[in-house]
């Protein structure tokens, strides 16, 4: 068996997202998400420049080895463009093999450990009061789990808020747009948030919030400790992990939660804060930390130290990604909750999929492979189109994170 051709899709269905496709010499295809948020050609590139024809005539059920290929053998490893590339392929031949085998991917990688997969939404407002009705929309839509982010008085553009509920997405523009950020006008503000959302829905929801890179260690341990009392689910990225050995100072000083690893990588970028145990639950995901071989090596390590999973799943990761982490989150023993922020309408149908929610739960389904296909002829219609994320900066023009 060989893979006879590979190309890359691009779309914008109201958002942009990369798709590679692999197809085999026996008709079977397999395909898979590429896309990196405001950075989308440089992938492209990397793929169709670099990574494609090296593919053709290989044997596609050679997964292990190509990964290795992919990694090792570029010389120059890890960084967001190389494993975006890396985990396109490798999603795209796992899908190749759950078609052969006739199986959904989860029965490969050792079957069910779980009936559904627990998913959190993210509600917002831009203060206080909206917040709370918006988490109020999320239970009548029988979430369990929901991430709250509130606008902060005197901050423009706060990370998390704005430009629809349900639909939140945060590129747009030719040019990346400003933000202004204010630590200590948020640190005053978010514990009065989930004091309110205990006080008006209960302890029965889990809570969740994200810090977004915004805070340094200590001010991420005062936060940690002020929302002590309202018992998060978890506290994400609440300061960068460029150095890992920053959670010890916020792990010394508060019980909340820890998350981390939407942007990371490999499992290089994990490990001493796994095996530290500095943190309680690990977000690297499919397109993002070299598909599902990596994925599945990241929480194994992840489960001798008794951190869970709690993949990112965001709208810029697309339906691809939230298919195949379905399975994955189905298998995985060491499963925390999946992010679920919904897809539009649009990008929906041009992805057609198997997965569905149900009482705050998302259900993989039984078609072999990832379950997600693309609709070339739909795709087609929906040109790239640039779109950045924002930047931030301290309101005396420091550059910030965003
Ligand atoms: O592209 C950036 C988004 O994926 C990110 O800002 C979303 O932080 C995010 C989250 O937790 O979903
Ligand atoms: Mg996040």
């Amino acid at each position: 068996m060989k893979i006879q051709n590979a190309r890359v899709i691009v779309t914008c269905p109201g958002r942009n997202f990369v798709t590679l496709k692999i197809e085999t010499d026996q008709g079977v295809y397999g395909i898979g998400d590429a896309t990196l948020n405001g950075r989308e050609l440089s992938v492209v590139a990397y793929l169709e420049e670099h990574v494609l024809p090296c593919l053709i005539g290989m044997d596609p059920r050679r997964i292990e080895d190509i990964w290795q290929y992919l990694y090792r053998g570029a010389y120059w490893r890890r960084g967001p463009v190389t494993m975006s590339a890396v985990s396109a392929v490798d999603t795209a031949l796992w899908d190749i093999k759950g078609k052969m085998a006739g199986m959904p991917l989860y029965q490969l990688l050792g079957g069910r450990s779980r009936e559904s997969v627990m998913v959190y939404g993210h509600a917002n407002g831009a203060d206080i009061e909206e917040t709370i009705d918006a988490v109020g929309s999320y239970i009548a839509m029988g979430y369990r789990a929901i991430r709250a982010q509130t606008g902060i008085p005197g901050i423009k553009d706060a990370y998390g808020v704005g430009r629809g509920t349900l639909f939140y997405e945060p590129a747009d523009g030719t040019l990346p747009s400003n933000t202004v950020w204010d630590t200590h006008k948020y640190l005053t503000h978010v514990p009065k948030l989930f004091e309110k959302l205990r006080t008006t829905y209960g302890f029965d929801y889990h809570l969740l919030h994200d810090g977004h890179h915004r805070m340094t260690p200590i001010e991420a341990a005062q936060l940690g400790k002020a929302l002590e009392p309202y018992r998060l689910f978890w506290l994400e990225d609440a300061t960068p992990a460029e150095n890992q050995e920053a959670f010890r100072l916020i792990r010394q000083h508060t019980t909340t939660p820890l998350a981390v690893g939407e942007i990371f990588n490999t499992i290089w970028d994990a490990k001493d804060l796994i095996q530290n145990q500095l943190i309680d639950y690990i977000r690297t995901t499919v397109v993002r930390a070299g598909g599902i071989t990596h994925l599945r090596r990241i929480a194994d390590l992840a489960a001798l130290y008794q951190v869970r999973t709690g993949s990112h799943g965001a709208t810029d990761l697309s339906p691809i990604t939230m298919g195949a982490a379905l399975h994955f989150d189905t298998w995985v023993p060491n499963f925390g909750i999946q992010e679920y922020m919904r897809h539009t309408e649009e990008t929906d149908a041009v992805f057609p999929h198997d997965y569905r929610f149900e009482a705050g739960a998302l259900l993989c389904g039984e078609t072999p492979g990832h379950g997600v296909d693309i609709d070339e002829n739909l795709a087609a219609k929906y040109p790239y189109k640039p779109a950045y994320l924002p930047v931030a900066r301290l309101e005396d023009g420091t550059m910030w994170n965003w």
